[in-house]
């Protein structure tokens, strides 16, 4: 067994989690500038962006599949928090009001509220960028396997990826479960692949761990989607908002139970390609748990069960969720 991986069983799953989260957030803040003169109000408005209460679930997911391959989780540090460097640029943009126009983020109020619009799209810019320049300024790996990760990232961003997914969601059709699916693959599938592919380049993995890591990162962004439009939906519905008070979705399309199963699928093959490809793994599969216990803790299945009923749509979600 890696020496990493042996000394790592010291620390038990929640208290590995929490040591990364930390090391992540602190690697973060030194890497975006500090505010130092007038020009500092943007640098303020990226740290506000980025350095907000997340879960650091892509960085997160990076350092586990790092360490679960044998690296260490430092020599991806910085390329994870240049892939969280995207992921805090593209919730800036969605906020905006010529997009999702939404008002709070992460229960604070959204960045182009608390700093303006303009400086939101160059906070924006300034993350994207300078995630760029992190990926390929990460001098613990090898020089080609960065310049595979920086090619990859900007897919990752680029119109194959979030753009275009951020453009289907703006513009695109969701009449069936086929077009919300691709949707959601493109709009949060590509990062959690990238989080899961980007470690793998990076330690020279073989062309059939990067397909197989590529497609668990697949699976787990798709089930990570549908408990996000799940818990949304379960909200509205608490709240005593109608149901289209949320965009049209997987959950409103096939109905809580049907969105629950094929959550539970995703999550059983993403079980099945980490089991095959990431054996020596701890820390991706705990994430996984994390996501499996939320979606089935007993609030939560109260609350779909109640929706489903004023849906008059009959509910059977697994045993363990009640
Ligand atoms: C090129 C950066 C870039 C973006 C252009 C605006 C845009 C296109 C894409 C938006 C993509 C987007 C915001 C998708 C939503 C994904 C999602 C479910 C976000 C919530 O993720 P969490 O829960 O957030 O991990 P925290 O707050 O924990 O970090």
């Amino acid at each position: 067994m890696p020496q990493a991986i042996a000394s790592r069983e010291l620390r038990a799953p929640a208290q590995e989690l929490a040591h990364w989260k930390e090391a992540v957030e602190q690697r973060l803040a030194q890497l975006v500038p500090l505010p130092m003169d007038d020009a500092g109000g943007v640098c303020e408005a990226m740290r506000a962006a980025l350095l907000g209460p997340g879960k650091r679930l892509r960085p997160l997911l990076m350092l586990g599949t790092s360490l679960g391959l044998g690296g260490s989780g430092h020599s991806v540090m910085d390329a994870a928090c240049a892939l969280e460097m995207v992921h805090a640029a593209s919730l800036v943009l969605d906020d905006l009001p010529c997009m999702d126009d939404a008002s709070l983020r992460r229960g604070r109020p959204a960045l182009h509220v608390s700093h303006g619009e303009d400086v939101a799209v160059l906070a924006a810019l300034g993350l994207l960028t300078g995630a760029f320049r992190c990926m390929a300024d990460a001098h613990e790996l090898p020089a080609a396997a960065r310049a595979q990760m920086v090619v990859l990232l900007a897919d990752s961003a680029g119109a194959c990826g979030l753009v275009r997914g951020q453009f289907d969601d703006l513009r695109g059709s969701r009449s069936h479960a086929g077009a919300l699916e691709s949707l959601n693959a493109l709009k949060t599938g590509v990062l959690f692949r990238a989080a899961l592919s980007l470690p793998a380049l990076a330690h020279g993995s073989s062309a059939s761990v990067v397909a197989g890591l590529s497609e668990c990162g697949d699976q787990i962004g798709l089930a990570f989607q549908l408990l996000d439009d799940l818990d949304d939906a379960t909200a509205a519905s608490a709240d005593g908002r109608g149901e289209d008070a949320d965009r049209f979705n997987l959950v409103s399309l096939l109905g809580p139970a049907a969105a629950f199963e094929r959550f539970e699928q995703h999550v059983t093959r993403a079980r099945t390609l980490l089991a095959t490809h990431l054996p020596h793994d701890r820390m991706v599969r705990d994430l996984l748990d994390r996501l499996v216990q939320k979606a089935r803790r007993p609030d939560a299945a109260l609350r779909l069960e109640a929706m489903s009923a004023a849906l008059e749509r009959p509910v059977v979600i697994g045993e363990g969720a009640r």
